[in-house]
Formats: structure tokens, C-alpha cells, sequence
């Protein structure tokens, strides 16, 4: 049994994670804190480049998206390049897609700058978007504070 601080039980997030087969449909850059309409814009606009770039004959790029208590890891699925860190404390505005049960998105903040990453599973999107919010939820509890004293 382990002593001193207390800390969470492993958990299928320990270490590298929940692994995800999935594709990067795009990555688009939004302003500060999106509201719901201005992801959807993004990422229908995103997918309009995909449909015309599907046209040309290109695919889209093939990746793992790892979930783990960190956060997310978004690998190339044939180099195992690492192509994006995104710590689960930037992450925010985590969407499904209404229009494909197969997609999601979500926007990373890093430094002033917060991107949307637009994301198609190769499986239903519903079990990963689960598994990033309770990734994400791990944030509020570790970054919560305690509560201030009531001013008397
Ligand atoms: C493919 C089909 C797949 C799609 C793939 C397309 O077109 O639409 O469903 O994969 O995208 O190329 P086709 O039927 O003409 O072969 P997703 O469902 O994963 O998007 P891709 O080429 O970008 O992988």
C-alpha cells in the first residue's frame, strides 16, 4: 500500500491511454473561447476543403488519437510521428458533429491562439467524445481551488 499524498487509482487513461483510430479531417484557427456557431462554421468549412481535396483525389491523413490523463496525442497512424500534444488543460468546447455520428471536434488553447481540431472516428464518435470529456473533467478537479472564505 502506498503512503503520502493521495493520488487517482490507474485507470484506463493512465500512461499512454485509450487508443483511437481515427483521420484529421482539418485543423482551422478560431478566436478566443468560440461560441457553439462559430465551431460549426469552422468545421463546415473544414469539410468543405476535405470534400474538394476528396475530388482531387487526396485523403485524408490517417491517425491515432490517444486519450490519457495528460490528454491527447494525435500520431500519424503509419510513421507513429507525433503530430500533436494537446494537454488536457487547453482543451475546451468539445462537439459532436450533428451532421456525422462518425466525427467530433473540439478547440486546443495554446498560448493566445486556439485552433479547432476537426476529427472523424473510424468507429461512432459518442465512446471517444466520453472518454475526452472525463479526460477533460480530470482538469476541473485538479485545478479547482478551494474555496475562498466567505467574506464576513
Ligand atoms: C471514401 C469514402 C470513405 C472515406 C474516404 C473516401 O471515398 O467516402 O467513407 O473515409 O475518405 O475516400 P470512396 O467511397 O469514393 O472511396 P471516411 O468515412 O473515414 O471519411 P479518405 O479518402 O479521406 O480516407
Amino acid at each position: 500500500s502506498s503512503r503520502g499524498a493521495p493520488s487517482l487509482p490507474p485507470s484506463r487513461f493512465s500512461g499512454d491511454g485509450v487508443r483511437y483510430k481515427a483521420k484529421l479531417i482539418g485543423v482551422d484557427h478560431v478566436p478566443d473561447a468560440p461560441g457553439h456557431k462559430m465551431c460549426w462554421d469552422s468545421m463546415m468549412k473544414l469539410k468543405g476543403f476535405e470534400a474538394a481535396a476528396r475530388k482531387q483525389g487526396r485523403h485524408k491523413q490517417r491517425v491515432w488519437l490517444k486519450v490519457s490523463s495528460s490528454g491527447l496525442r494525435i500520431v500519424d497512424e503509419r510513421t507513429g510521428a507525433g503530430l500533436h500534444d494537446h494537454d488536457r488543460s487547453g482543451i475546451s468546447s468539445l462537439m459532436r458533429d450533428e451532421s456525422d455520428p462518425r466525427a467530433l471536434a473540439y478547440v486546443y488553447q495554446h498560448q493566445d491562439t486556439y485552433c479547432l481540431f476537426y476529427i472523424k472516428t473510424a468507429n461512432l464518435a459518442d465512446p471517444v467524445l466520453v472518454d475526452i470529456a472525463e479526460v477533460s473533467k480530470m482538469v476541473d478537479q485538479d485545478t479547482t481551488e478551494e474555496p475562498a472564505d466567505a467574506p464576513t
